[in-house]
Order: structure tokens, then sequence, then C-alpha cells
């Protein structure tokens, strides 16, 4: 007997891949833990009998010759497979795409790819054997796409993700079922939690991210907490959050982030945890360590985290073009040409007075003024930099404060200038090399 199972607290990207191997290994049965998402909890209820699928107490492991995992690497993270972990002759074959968990199952056969979805590596294999599958077999596989890439929107996406929500679609898959299963509305238990978190957030800068902490008491279950944290996290704005839920004898950690820079399974992987760079959690035993001692550590991970990462100061402009504030606006403007650059800055010795730039040279109108001191025509009230901030930081200060310039500061000095142009070529990878 051949069975296919994934991780507790199954999502749909979990069970769409299980339902896949049953595809991919025609007698597979799926098994899926007793634990599983509120929505997909809500999925099975509905669908069940449709597939092959049974739960792990089920299954007599003296029949199991092959198993198949998905969408995890990891042994403590399957329910109840502990009987087929101590079998020899077990063959193991292993589908993922946390490639960032160092995983304990040794498989004898693997497909291991950095990819936004564990089902697109399913759909890549039927896409290959050229097989056609039905339109509830498409959708179910659609919502695990699109749930784990964010709608094919988060960064871990890549074009094989995409091609297979084409092959889905092309097969079927309802966008109207899909819709429904994915966008769950809230309920009280949760909104009670979000208003909760809203009321006092900790906020912490690190390597130019701020970071949200907040910790709170669950005194009764609330269903998809993950969920509530994302929108938490967008409602406050802030680069990552990190959430301590604390009930009785311990604590789960969600995180979330919305940058590139801050690594949620980086942190989690630390606490025994796991999940992508843009969300994963963990769980702690409370008398381990204390909620304080947790935030403490994934600051100092973070603090670490970021050498080796794109910062400004690799990408800045330096040295700087830049005038006194008596330069006549002449001068000013000769030197943009010449250098051809937007903005000048104003200093004074080692301080920043004000930046000119292009669009400032219209408010001449008269001739005479060109011999007027730049310090006239200079905006005064400048927004910095640190070298360590990241260009996705930058970019969102330049947009929040409406400039195309950031000087770059460090210990109170101007190392250099961040243009909108810099930021672009950074973004869309046209850094010459
Ligand atoms: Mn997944």
């Amino acid at each position: 007997m051949e069975i296919a199972t994934t991780h507790k607290n199954t999502d749909f990207d979990a069970l769409a891949s299980v339902i896949g191997a049953t595809i991919i290994y025609p007698g597979c049965v799926g098994v899926i833990p007793k634990a599983v998402n509120r929505n997909v909890d809500q999925f099975l209820s509905t669908h069940k009998t449709a597939f092959n699928l049974i739960l792990p107490n089920e299954i007599d492991p003296e029949q199991v010759t092959k198993l198949i995992v998905v969408d995890t690497n990891q042994w403590h993270r399957l329910d109840r497979m502990e009987k087929l972990k101590a079998k020899d002759n077990l063959k193991i074959d292993l589908w993922d795409h946390h490639m960032a968990v160092d995983g304990n199952i040794k498989a004898d056969w693997s497909c291991r790819e950095q990819i936004g979805a564990t089902v697109t590596l399913f759909v890549k294999e039927m896409i290959r054997r050229d097989l056609s599958i039905s339109p509830l077999v498409s959708t179910v596989l659609l919502i695990g796409l699109y749930e784990d890439t964010g709608h094919l929107t988060f960064p871990a996406t890549t074009a094989d993700d995409a091609r297979a929500a084409v092959y889905l679609l092309e097969n079927g898959a309802d966008l109207n079922v899909a819709g429904f299963f994915l966008n769950p509305p809230y309920e009280e238990t949760q909104k009670e939690i979000l208003f909760e978190m809203m009321k006092e957030t900790e906020k912490v800068s690190i390597n130019g991210n701020s970071i949200g902490f907040n910790t709170v008491y669950l005194d009764k279950s609330v269903t998809n907490l993950a969920a509530v944290v994302n929108m938490y996290r967008k409602i406050i704005n802030v680069s990552a959050i990190f959430v301590i839920f604390i009930n009785e004898s311990r604590y789960t950690i969600i995180g979330r982030s919305g940058v590139e820079s801050v690594d949620i399974s980086h942190v989690m992987i630390h606490f025994g945890g796991g999940g992508h760079a843009g969300a994963g959690s963990a769980t702690v035993k409370a008398n381990q360590i204390s909620p304080a001692a947790i935030k403490d550590k994934i600051v100092d991970l973070l603090s670490k985290k970021q050498t080796g990462l794109v910062q400004i100061s690799d990408i800045m402009s330096f040295p700087v073009c830049s005038v006194s504030p008596s330069t006549p606006m002449h001068e000013v403007q000769a030197l943009m040409a010449a250098k051809n650059i937007r903005g000048v800055m104003v200093v004074e010795g080692n301080e920043i007075k004000g930046i000119v730039v292009l669009w400032d040279l219209k408010k001449l109108t008269k001739e005479r003024q060109w011999n007027s001191p730049v310090k006239a025509f200079m905006a005064r009230d400048i927004t910095t930099i640190s070298p360590t901030t990241s260009p996705a930081t930058a970019a969102r200060t330049m947009i929040e404060k409406d400039v195309g310039h950031l000087p770059v500061v460090h210990n109170g000095e101007m190392i250099g200038i961040v243009t909108r142009t810099d930021i672009l070529t950074y973004f869309y990878d046209l850094l010459p090399g």
C-alpha cells in the first residue's frame, strides 16, 4: 500500500499536494492529519468523499510499503507516522518547496524546488505526462497554488507557478469556488484578537526595517491566527510582524514579512518551526523561554541576518555633488547640466542645509534671480537615511515623503545620496554585471 501525507495544521497547498500525489501515484491513498486549517476543514466537510482520503488512525502501518511526504521534510510535522518512521524497509518519496529548512526525512527519491507552492511540482508532472484532470481536482489544486503564492503575488512565485495556474484553469478550475475558500470572512474571535493587537504594538527599527512585536494571551481557541496576523501587519504598516500567542503551557510565534530583507523562516527555524521568507510559525514550551526572551532573540537574529543583503550603501552614489548656501543659482544650474544630475545638496561644513532639485529651477521667473544664492530656493526639510537601510525601505520613504533624493548619513556625516533612478535600477536588476 502506498500512502501520501503532509504536515499538521494542513493548509490548502498541503491538501492539494496530497490530492496531486493520489493522481501521480495511481492507487495511492491520501492521509490527511486530524488538525487542518479552518478553510481546509470547511472544504473537506463537503468534498471529502470525492477524493481517496483517510485519517492517520485508519492506516495499518504493517501494510504501508511506500510513504509519499508532501509540503514538509520534517517527521515531527507529520501526524502519527512514528510507526512508519521506525520501519526499515519503507520507501519514501518527498515533494517539497521548503528549501530553507533542513529536514530529517531521508527520502529514497525527492522532488524539491524553490517554488511558490508544492502543488506546482505535481502540476508540472501532470503537464509532463500530458494528463487531464477533473474540474474539481483542478479547483482544489488552484486553491492550494493561490493560497501559498498569495494569488501569484508573493515574491517566491515562479513562472512555473503561473504555468500551473494556466493548466488548472484550462482543466476547468472554478474561480468562484476558489474565491470562497481563499477569502473566508473574519469571525468574531478573530476580530477580537485583531482589535486587541491594534491597541498596542511595539515597533523596533532593525537595519532600516520597522519590525512590529506583540504578545497576546489566548484564553480560547481562535482559528486561522495566521490570517489575522497577516491582516494586522498590513494595517499597522510594518516591514515584518512577530506575534507571540500565549496559551497555558506553550507559546506560538507567528511571523509575517512584506520585505525581502526579513526572512521569517530564518527566525522560525531557530525556534524549531518553519515556513517561508514571507510567512512562518513556531511553537515553544512555556517553561523553556519567556516571551521577552523570544523577542530579544528575534531582534538578535534579524540584526545579524542583514549581512550579505543589499543595503543602501551598495547602491548609493558618491561623492555627493554639493554647494554652499551662498552659491548663485546660475552656478547650481551649470553644475547640474555639467554633471547630468537632477539634485544638488546644499551643505555648510559637514552640515546638510538643504537640497535643490531640477524642479526648483522652474521657480526662477526673473533673470536677476539667477544671481540669488541657492539658500533662497532650496528645500530645507531633508529626510536622510542610514547606509544600512534596505532598498525597499528607502523606496517606501521616497513615496511617503514624496522626495526623489535621500542623503545617506552615517555618524552625522553625509556619505552618499540615493535617487529614484538608483532605486529603480536596483529593483529592475539593471545594475551592470
Ligand atoms: Mn506549501
